[in-house]
């Protein structure tokens, strides 16, 4: 074989023996053979990409076991206060490139593979993507554990280990379809089971009263909760810290096995099935009952097993110097609840302080209140958490009597110090007892028990303040602040588009700003020098190129790579206007078919690419991924037009496509009706990597245009608080909308895009009728503007020397949207830790 490899695709050279001599890619070969002899997950006879893939990482993790462990005892030792980060969600994507790159590896590991046969990509593509979440909430999760380890903070996160993550879209003519995703198929190279940190939790039962007038929870079915931690390692730093997740499973006496011996295996085990359900898939579907009971035993099961596990670290800590006061536990522990999924954090730790560890109300109440903080990541009515008060007497009847105690000790404070409140606490109040439909308000008992309450975004955190939270802010004035999200700069460009990186490393002089992004505006000064322009076309041509090799991949479009690369990723949802997208893409191709052809030869061409899921439930969502691929069937063979347009879904949107779009794009749209999208942070990506935003004045958009220069921002629409009043216009029949708009809409449903009626999504989009409220978010009015802006691209593209310029600006102007900055601020102003790092 040419690369000396043996038939089994073992390399014949190489010797797994540790020697002392050999050069660090040596040693790693011969570590990988190693782990895929020793640590065999596959029959030993084959060594291929695969085998390849899971040695490859499990000779990275023995790394990073070693520097988890160190950063573990150091934090031990020095027992600073720690930061535990509690989120339903985490969108890691693949961790090898990014475990390599942070680990400073990149050189020796793709030698080593070399020297193996292989390539470090090709192995690096054979990973699947972590994808415990469903979008930007998820994977700003996973951009704060990145930048957590990064500055040495004594910070973790926590969440739950999902058997199946977020579906894999397919598109068949039917639209979309969902499968489930199987991330644990083989198994994850990345995690280690902790199987000594278990803790039990309970659901249902009921509460007991003991003499002494103290309560305890007793009864229902007991579940284990077992860890498998994740190691997050920081760029170039020894500090790695941990993604703890919990695994729900039963108990072996919870095996009836009279009721198996007697041939009942399905009630002999049901208590193992029901302990398995609980992990099983990442959002289940909520719509019956028994749906939303498995996701709210989700919420506790994550809060409670990390309390426990916190607590017990607080315990654990205490005991080299004597026990410790519960009084010191909030300048020992910060917990940030990542929106309210987990708000029974609040609950069960009043829970654990006053029945297990004995504190009394007012003692519990002010330990629990110094601890938790709340970030808010939505406006949208129907996206704030509402529980029916039933279904949680049944599920957690210890926690509602504390809920209710809290929301009684709060209305009694109001009636007493600010009367003038008093008709405003029906909905103040943490309970709502409308009824009809009772239910607990989890952003209220949030506000009401944290210490700090944050937005995403200056823009949305002055809408929690204006609107949502007003009244809060009468009372505690300094709850409130603002974090606006970030993004790590690691994944986001230097590993994600390593062309680019190199370029903006030689110009600057320096690489240090992968951890100084600020450093970026330094690139400003040379935005119009030649040289520098040449060789980012030239990057960006490189991105673009990889980008068209894969569309045709999996969508079989050929792409012309000269065309404006415009590109719409996220969720699919109205409010962030896909629909807006399409109806403007109908629009130029019907004005391109009734050009002639030497007009056409003057225009832009250019190729949108739309991706995202639909929440499989959401209709009128899988209306819009379906007219995206119809206008793109009919678009791209049409003879006539493809050469200058082309319109392509991209399927099956994660983290890892992300990975490959973003370095190729040129002009991305963040389009949402303002003053509905708290941040974005894609806009964050796209912008760092050069390409120039089409958007609204809405979330992170605002202070992205801000710091890039206005001239170097596609800007349209309605503004947030001209919103309301627009509403009520369309409402009334006063909205007079564009003549474009009614075209497009027109031509949409004239059939030419495929006999599938588009009128009820259509119809969603006029004045009365459709979603309920007749156009809620106001395609109509903003159209008009929108398409003006899309003119103002097409003439800016063709100004080769003017759109690199503002391509340069736009990564330029970049700096304050790492995610270094953010999480600086959240332990500066929020959590008050320091960094603690490993000597
Ligand atoms: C965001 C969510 C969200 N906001 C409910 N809210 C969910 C709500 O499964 N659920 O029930 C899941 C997610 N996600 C996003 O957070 C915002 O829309 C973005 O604007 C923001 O950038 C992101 C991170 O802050």
């Amino acid at each position: 074989n040419a690369n000396g490899k043996s038939a089994t695709g073992f390399p014949e050279k190489i010797s797994e023996k540790a020697n002392p001599e050999a050069n660090e890619a040596t040693e790693i070969a011969g570590n990988i053979i190693y782990h895929a002899k020793y640590s065999p997950h596959f029959s030993p006879l084959k060594f291929g990409p695969e085998q390849a893939l899971y040695a490859t990482a499990e000779s990275l993790r023995d790394r990073l076991i070693q520097l988890w462990n160190e950063t573990y005892l150091h934090f031990n030792k020095v027992d600073p206060k720690q930061t535990y980060y509690l989120s339903m969600e985490y969108l890691q994507g693949r961790a090898l490139t990014n475990a390599i790159g942070n680990l400073d590896l990149q050189g020796p590991y793709a030698d080593a593979l070399r020297k193996l046969g292989y390539e470090l990509e090709e192995i690096a593509e054979q990973e699947k993507d972590a994808a415990l979440g469903n979008g930007g909430l998820g994977r700003l999760a996973s951009c704060f554990l990145d930048s957590m380890a990064t500055l040495n903070l004594p910070a973790w996160g926590y969440g739950l280990r999902y058997r199946h993550g977020l579906f894999k879209q397919l598109i068949t003519k039917k639209g979309q379809e969902e499968v489930a995703e199987d991330w644990l198929e083989k198994f994850s190279p990345w995690e280690i089971v902790r199987h000594d940190v278990v803790f039990p939790v309970r659901f249902f039962g009921n509460v007991q009263i003991n003499p002494d007038g103290s309560r305890k929870w007793v009864g229902g079915d007991v579940v284990q909760a077992l860890a498998y931690d994740v190691p997050i390692p920081g760029y170039k730093t020894k500090n790695t810290i941990s993604l703890r997740l919990w695994e729900a499973k039963a108990r072996a006496e919870d095996l009836d096995l009279f009721q198996f011996n007697e041939g009942e295996y399905e009630l002999a085990a049901q208590l193992h099935s029901r302990a398995q359900q609980i992990c099983t898939v990442l959002y289940p579907g909520d719509a019956t009952e028994s749906g939303k009971l498995l996701r709210l035993k989700q919420q506790f099961f994550l809060c409670s097993a990390s309390l426990q596990d916190i607590i017990s670290r607080f315990n654990e800590r205490s005991t080299s110097e004597g026990s410790r006061k519960w009084s010191e536990f909030p300048s020992k522990v910060a917990v940030q609840m990542n929106d309210t999924h987990p708000t029974l954090a609040i609950p069960e730790l009043m829970r654990l302080l006053l029945d297990d560890n004995g504190l009394g109300w007012d003692e519990a109440w002010d330990v629990t209140s110094r601890t938790v903080a709340y970030t808010n990541h939505t406006v949208l009515p129907e996206a704030l958490e509402k529980w029916s008060q039933s279904l949680m007497w049944k599920l957690l009847p210890r926690h509602m009597e504390i809920i209710e105690e809290i929301d009684k000790r709060f209305v009694q404070t109001i009636c007493t110090t600010r009367v003038d409140l008093e008709d405003k606490l029906s909905t103040l109040s943490i309970l709502d007892n409308n009824p009809q439909k009772p239910v607990v308000r989890m952003a209220n008992l949030c506000v009401v028990s944290s210490h700090t309450v944050n937005g995403v975004a200056q823009l949305h955190s002055d809408i929690l303040k204006a609107e949502l939270f007003a009244d809060y802010v009468s009372i505690w004035p300094n709850k409130f602040q603002n974090k606006t999200n970030g993004i790590t700069p690691r994944r986001w460009l230097r590993f994600c588009s390593p062309e680019l990186s190199d370029i903006i490393t030689k110009w600057l002089k320096t690489d240090k700003w992968i951890t100084d992004l600020d450093l970026l505006t330094g690139l400003r000064q040379f935005a119009d020098n030649e040289e520098l322009q040449s060789e980012w076309a030239s990057a960006k041509a490189a991105n673009k190129q990889r980008l068209a090799q894969y569309i045709e991949r999996v969508t079989g479009v050929s792409i012309n790579p000269n065309s404006l690369f415009d590109i719409q990723v996220k969720r699919i949802h109205e409010y962030k206007r896909q629909l807006m997208n399409i109806l403007g893409v109908i629009y130029r191709f019907k004005k391109l078919k009734e050009m002639k052809p030497e007009e056409r030869k003057k225009t832009a061409p250019r190729t949108v690419m739309i991706g995202g899921k639909a929440f499989a439930t959401y209709t009128n969502a899988k209306r819009i991924v379906k007219l995206v691929n119809d206008v793109g069937d009919v678009v791209n063979s049409d003879p006539e037009v493809n050469e200058y347009l082309k319109v392509v879904f991209v399927p099956n949107y994660n983290v890892t496509v992300a990975e490959m779009l973003i370095p190729g794009s040129e002009l991305s749209q963040h389009i949402s009706t303002a003053g509905m999208e708290a941040s974005g942070t894609s806009n964050m990506k796209f912008a760092l990597n050069g390409c120039l935003i089409i958007g609204t004045l809405d979330g992170a958009n605002v202070e992205i245009r801000e710091e890039i220069g206005e001239e170097n921002f596609f800007l349209f629409g309605a503004t947030a608080d001209q919103v309301p009043r627009l509403r009520k216009e369309r409402e009334d029949g006063l909205f007079k909308p564009d003549p474009r708009f009614e075209e497009a809409k027109q031509f949409a449903k004239s059939g030419v895009f495929g006999s599938y009626d588009y009128g009820p999504l259509l119809d969603s989009l006029e004045g009365n009728t459709g979603y309920g409220r007749g156009d809620y978010f106001l395609v109509g009015y903003d159209f008009a503007s929108y398409m003006d802006a899309q003119a103002k691209v097409d003439e800016a593209y063709k100004d080769r020397k003017r759109w690199l310029k503002m391509s340069i600006m736009s990564t330029a102007g970049s700096g304050k949207f790492s995610s270094d900055r953010t999480i600086a601020q959240y332990a500066k102003e929020i959590w008050n830790i320091e960094a603690c790092p490993v000597p």
